[in-house]
């Protein structure tokens, strides 16, 4: 999400001009920096609200794509179904 502490730890920046974060939206145990965590993410909570967790940089580089990809494969499979029953 353009957030990280690289620099410094638990001095978090917006990567797009370098400026302090003012705003936070932390989950209730983040930023933990569990193994070196120093990239901010959306995290979509059960009641489908979104805080902030910090995670491995490394790990944002799949996540979103994969994320994108569940959601399009299912929006495919709801709607051949819809078509499908329209059909009938
Ligand atoms: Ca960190
Ligand atoms: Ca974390």
């Amino acid at each position: 999400m353009g957030l990280n502490d690289k620099a410094a730890e638990g001095a978090w920046k917006w990567v797009a001009d370098g400026s302090n974060v003012t705003y936070t939206n932390w989950e209730a145990s983040s930023p933990n920096d569990f193994s070196s965590q120093d990239c901010g993410q959306l995290y979509q909570r059960e009641d489908t609200t979104f805080t902030w967790n910090d995670d491995a940089c490394s790990a944002q580089l799949w996540y979103y794509p994969g994320t994108c990809l569940i959601y399009v494969i299912i929006w495919f499979w709801t709607s051949q179904r819809d078509s499908g029953t329209n059909q009938i």
